[in-house]
């Protein structure tokens, strides 16, 4: 009788140039199944990987049931297990990018997972403001990845270097100047070296597909411009995952016309939460461990739900870290 309860994973040698590291595999280890990543996200399934053939899973029923929060779906550069012709669960991940989305009650949207770089691309053909970039950081380090902050078409601009090198200092962040167009990309091919996983996010028509193009030396993805007054459809619409020749491997996303991370009016979103908080005995009360919380009490009396108040937690923490002057 076959026994799936007591094998061990299956890992294809493989898979390591799509990104595998040994930590994952290590914790995939003890699994039944096949160890995949997740190259793309369609409606209902994924595309997934084992490093020798691609194939389409969706996820088993009881993971289905199981989820409570957008976050515990796979996203784009997540291990997965396989096995019965469904995907069983998601490995840890070490990072993940995601957006927080303003006014829903899904409050994440998870853009990729697993990465170790942020490639946060800025073109130099618009001025951009350093809060919006500043905005993509905080999410980067959020994140667990390291952000490097990219300026795109470099030929139109006759100092472009220097731009990046000022900006990275005003940022405290790596930043560098491309073009794809002059065919001038090595300071992003080399921070995409072996077992490297990178995601490249910004704004729509930055770039982002004509890069990923260029550093995977193939033209799998569409490109294009959008109308100059932000309407109008964006080019990519989802995450996709690549393998580069040189040994890593990126995730190209969909562009996004404004960060929502910290925008969120906390007042609006949680006004529920703000009425409470005027009957914490301390004005400057974060509703943490302060003694006489109101919003505390509500979440034991069952008046307000665990997961809530977390989220606001969270965003408070966010808003709070964005705010600290550097
Ligand atoms: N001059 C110049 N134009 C570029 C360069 N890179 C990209 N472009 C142009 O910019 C436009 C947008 O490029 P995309 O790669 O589609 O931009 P994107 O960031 O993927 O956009 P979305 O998919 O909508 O998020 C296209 O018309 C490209 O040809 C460059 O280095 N120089
Ligand atoms: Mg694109
Ligand atoms: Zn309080």
């Amino acid at each position: 009788m076959r026994n799936n309860y007591r094998e061990k994973t299956t890992i294809e040698i493989e898979l390591f140039t799509w990104g595998l590291d040994l930590l994952t595999a290590e914790a995939a280890k003890g699994e039944s199944g096949r160890l995949c990543r997740v190259i793309a996200r369609n409606k209902g399934a994924y595309d997934l990987t084992d490093g020798q053939r691609e194939f389409s899973g969706r996820l088993s029923g009881k993971m289905l049931y199981g989820i409570e929060s957008a976050e515990e779906y796979p996203t784009v550069g997540d291990y997965v297990i396989y096995e019965n012709g469904v995907i069983q669960k998601i490995i840890a991940r070490h990072s993940v990018f995601m957006r927080k989305v303003a006014g829903t009650r899904r409050d994440a949207q998870l853009i990729a997972a697993n990465i170790d770089v942020i490639f946060i691309c800025v073109s130099l053909e618009r001025e951009s403001s350093q809060a919006a970039i500043e905005r993509y950081l905080a999410a980067a380090y959020e994140s667990g990845a390291k952000p490097v902050v990219v300026f795109t078409k470099g030929d139109l601009m006759a100092n472009a270097k220097d731009k990046a090198v000022q900006l990275g200092g005003r940022v405290q962040t790596d930043a560098v100047a491309v073009s794809v167009k002059d065919g001038d990309i090595a300071a992003v091919t080399e921070l995409i070296g072996r077992g490297v996983t990178a995601a490249f996010v910004g704004a729509s028509g930055v770039g982002k597909s004509s890069l990923v193009n260029a550093v995977t030396g193939a033209n799998a993805l569409k490109t294009g411009q959008t109308r100059s007054d932000g309407k109008g459809r964006h080019v990519s619409t989802r995450s996709e995952l690549f393998c580069v020749p040189s040994g890593g491997v990126v995730i190209d996303t969909a562009g996004m016309r404004e960060f929502g991370l910290i925008d969120i009016d906390t007042e609006n979103a949680f006004s529920d939460i703000e009425e409470l908080a005027k009957r914490c005995k301390y004005a400057d009360c974060r509703h943490e461990n302060e003694p006489f919380c109101a919003v505390k009490e509500a979440v034991e009396r069952g008046e307000l739900s665990k997961e809530r108040y977390r989220s606001y937690i969270k965003l408070c923490a966010e808003a709070q870290k964005r705010r600290k002057p550097r």
